[in-house]
């Protein structure tokens, strides 16, 4: 039996015996498919898979309560029993504390699929049972979701309306791209991807002409066939670098001063800053030179160039994940607005199109999704506050112009996501985790927040279950029927919470009366009409569920940003306070807070090699998303473990910072900090700015049983600060930290977390 099938990172063929996938190909109509399809099939039927629920033994033997997670066994038990303990748990925790008490925030990817969309599914159970605290905002753009609405509109906005890449493809001249253009990146997209096309238009664009910059610390961060000049400023200086840029704008009379003058606002207030009427430091490219390392002269010419042609200055999310994420976007729009070709074809400004596939995507028409039905309560947290959340209840924090007070949680359900990835300085996150009375995870694999967890339920991968789905973006919307059965006991987390609802008395609530399959023609019906009556002619259910992929309407396959804007102003303003472009914001100047004042400014941020603490720790990391996966998961697949060294997550540093270290690929190094520690596999490459190391996110945590701030695998989030962009976002900083690497000399043992964690069956319990 061949179907196809799709992942966040591709759509693929695929046969199978009914247990397993016997052979795995790109879908056909994928112009660049990518390697990472072949994880799926490796990871299913590894011992990491969970086979049945678990209990962790202390909690079993002594009830909720804190407790030490993340080093003791679990205890298998039938799906009876456990979903008997889960639903007299939340019936305890709800009556006592109230749905206040209980964190359902449960961030995280999941799988494709629009249907058993994990964190869907978990939000719709919860608000059966009255609500639960909710996160805002994701660690990918927590920084631009805050910030941008004060700015140039709204961050779903300025990524799914971003100008086709088709276009790009025809009428840019120049495209100068902050953080480079990724096809690592854009081989995923949240919930698939079908076409992947990136080498595609910076290919079609160069044979144009275009010529690209990609200003970024690794030389591969932009597609070969842009050809692209390299320019490597500091790590997390990338503000200077445009202050400067904005600066020789404006001190050469290049601005464009009937655009700043109709459609934007503030503009005299930067330009004093640019000047150095605030200062006395005209932000020039000299002053530029000494913060970033980048040529002065390189500056000034470049911004001469941007200044000439049809130019696109697009900045990925990278540059937002970190501290003072704000500033490297807020600059980056002040210099289109200041070249002024904001609205017009192939020019103006952009974010992601090295990020995610679905960047440069035309939008099309919406898609089904599953009611999550009304929260009961209205607390939130910020998404990557989670460790201050459970370490300091009651405590008072600001955020977006608001003061906010953390919740008592005293239940932590995740479904869909793994905070022992995402999450950064993991010693941290685990004395938060062992905070709360009690932990409920649902995953497919022992992933490290699996093991921290009280009660672990498995549920199926993807290709285990019927579902549809279509990327953010996308537009080919594919059935999804199962592969193959469920592994061992898994289950679908639908049916898991049906079985619980059912227990806690809200089961026709949760499934009104449906099963999976049921749910699946109901969705799809209901869309189906609204389409319908929308002038769209699309296929019933059984046609749709019996092919194989569905085109879905695009209404302007040619979309460029702010085109309507730009042609008229007043009809159509943007969607910031005074529907004009801000390069001054009153509403964030009037928040007063240090850490993001009015304007694009440099501040110098804790870690980074101009600062003091690079005397200790010399080497900026950059820990960016992994080119042999998605986040953390099937790290146990054959590609992902086809690049590590010695079992360990690759990392790679300049020649020259390893000939000053004694060490050379292949070798197994201490990357280390104040914060914590890990192991890595080296590869020298010059593709790496000196100075700069580079280790993905991904490896699988596994702590030294003696020190949780000890990775013997590699993931960087031991050494990564648990600090926030900005008090005005509170986003994700994960990207930067400043480390040390030596060669290691202590033994080399295999990586733990690739084995099950220790069970035992204890009589009696
Ligand atoms: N240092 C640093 N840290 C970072 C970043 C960085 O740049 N630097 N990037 C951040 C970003 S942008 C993101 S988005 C996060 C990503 O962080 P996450 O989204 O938490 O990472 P994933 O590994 O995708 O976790 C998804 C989990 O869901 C499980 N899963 C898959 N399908 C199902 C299902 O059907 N049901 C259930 N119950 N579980 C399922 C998978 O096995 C996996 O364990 O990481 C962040 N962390
Ligand atoms: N293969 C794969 N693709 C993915 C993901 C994945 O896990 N695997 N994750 C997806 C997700 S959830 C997201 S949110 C997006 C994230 O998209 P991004 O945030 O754009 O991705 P990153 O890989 O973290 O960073 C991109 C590049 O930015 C560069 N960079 C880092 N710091 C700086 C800096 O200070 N200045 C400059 N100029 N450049 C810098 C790094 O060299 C890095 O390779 O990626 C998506 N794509
Ligand atoms: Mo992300």
């Amino acid at each position: 039996m061949v179907t196809t099938h799709l992942t966040h990172w591709g759509a693929f063929e695929a046969d199978s015996d009914g247990e397993r996938l016997t052979r795995v190909r790109p879908w056909r109509g994928d112009p660049e498919p990518t390697p990472l399809i072949e994880n799926v099939a490796s990871a299913q039927h590894h011992p990491t898979r969970i086979d049945q629920p678990y209990i962790r033994r202390g909690w079993l033997e002594n009830g909720p309560g804190p407790g030490a997670r993340g080093s003791e066994s679990f205890v298998p038990v039938s799906w009876d029993r456990a979903l008997d303990l889960l639903a007299g748990e939340l019936r305890r925790v709800y009556g006592q504390y109230g749905a206040e008490a209980v964190y359902g925030g449960s961030y995280g990817w999941a799988s494709a699929g629009r249907f058993h969309h994990a964190q869907s599914q978990l939000h719709r159970f919860l608000n059966c049972l009255g609500g639960y605290v909710r996160h805002v905002n994701s660690y990918s753009l927590g920084t631009s979701t805050v910030f941008l609405p004060y700015v140039i509109g709204d961050v779903g906005w300025v990524t799914q309306r971003a100008t086709a890449k088709t276009v790009l493809a025809e009428h840019s001249e120049l495209v100068v791209a902050f953080g480079g253009l990724s096809p690592k990146n854009t081989a995923v997209s949240p919930g698939g991807v079908s076409r992947h096309n990136t080498r595609g238009w910076i290919a079609a664009a160069r044979a144009r002409g275009c010529r690209f910059v990609s200003v970024s610390p690794l030389r591969d961060d932009t597609a070969s066939e842009g050809d692209a000049e390299w320019i490597a400023p500091l790590p997390g200086t990338d503000v200077a670098m445009m202050l400067a840029l904005a600066q020789v704008l404006d001190a050469e009379g290049l601005a464009d001063r009937e655009f700043l003058r109709e459609y934007t606002v503030g503009y005299e207030r930067f330009a004093a800053y640019l000047r150095g009427a605030e200062d006395g430091v005209a932000k020039d490219p000299e002053w530029a030179a000494a913060v970033t390392g980048v040529p002065a002269n390189r500056i000034r010419a470049l911004a001469r160039e941007m200044a000439a042609v049809r130019t696109l200055v697009t900045v990925s999310w990278s540059l937002q994940r970190a501290r003072h994420g704000e500033q490297p976007l807020w600059a980056g729009v002040a210099l289109a607005a200041m070249l002024g070709q904001i609205g017009l074809p192939g020019g103006g400004f952009g974010h992601g199109y090295g990020s995610a596939a679905g960047v440069g995507e035309p939008a099309r028409v919406p898609v089904p999704r599953l009611p999550q039905g009304r929260n009961g309560i209205d607390i939130f947290i910020p998404v990557a506050r989670i460790a201050d959340m459970l370490l300091n209840p009651g405590t008072r924090y600001r955020y977006n112009g608001q003061e906010l007070v953390y919740p008592d949680v005293r239940l932590v359900y995740w479904c869909g996501g793994n905070p022992f990835h995402h999450h950064q300085d993991l010693a941290r996150l685990r004395a938060a985790f062992a905070r709360p009375d009690t932990i409920v995870v649902h995953d497919a694999f022992w992933t490290a927040t699996a093991r921290h967890a009280d009660i672990v339920l498995p549920s199926t991968m993807s290709i285990e279950r019927d579902d549809y789905g279509v990327g953010e973006g996308d537009s080919v919307f594919f059935p999804m029927r199962a592969l193959t059965r469920p592994r061992a006991e898994a289950r679908d987390d639908y049916s898991i919470f049906a079985a619980a609802a059912e227990r806690l008395g809200v089961g026709p609530q949760f499934t009104e009366g449906r099963s999976a399959g049921g749910w699946l023609r109901h969705l799809y019906e209901q869309w189906h009409l609204a389409q319908s009556r929308a002038g769209h002619e699309l296929p019933d259910f059984d046609a749709f569920w019996a092919g194989e992929s569905l085109e879905l309407p695009v209404p302007d396959p040619r979309q460029v940003l702010a085109a309507d804007f730009r042609a008229d102003p007043v009809r159509y303003p943007l969607a910031t306070p005074s529907g004009k472009i801000e390069i001054f914001s009153a509403t964030i100047a009037g928040f007063g807070y240090a850490d993001c004042p009015g304007h694009p400014v440099w501040l110098e941020p804790e870690e980074w090699l101009g600062g003091p603490a690079a005397e200790r720790y010399p080497l900026q990391l950059v820990a960016n998303q992994p080119r042999t996966k998605l986040h953390s998961q099937l790290d146990v697949g054959v590609y992902s473990r086809s690049v590590k060294i010695s079992g360990r997550e690759p990392i790679r540093m300049h020649p020259s910072d390893a000939a000053a270290r004694g060490v050379s690929t292949g070798a197994i190094v201490r990357v280390f900090n104040g914060r914590g520690s890990c192991l890595a596999g080296l590869v020298v490459d010059d593709v790496v700015r000196a100075g700069v190391v580079q280790l993905s996110t991904g490896a699988w945590y596994d702590p030294d049983p003696a020190d949780p701030g000890f990775c013997r695998h590699g993931n960087p989030n031991v050494l990564i600060a648990d600090r926030a962009s900005s008090t005005l976002s509170q986003g994700c900083a994960g990207q930067l930290t400043l480390v040390e690497v030596e060669r290691y000399t202590g033994p080399i043992t295999e990586v733990e977390v690739f084995r099950p964690p220790p069970a035992e069956v204890v009589p009696g319990l």
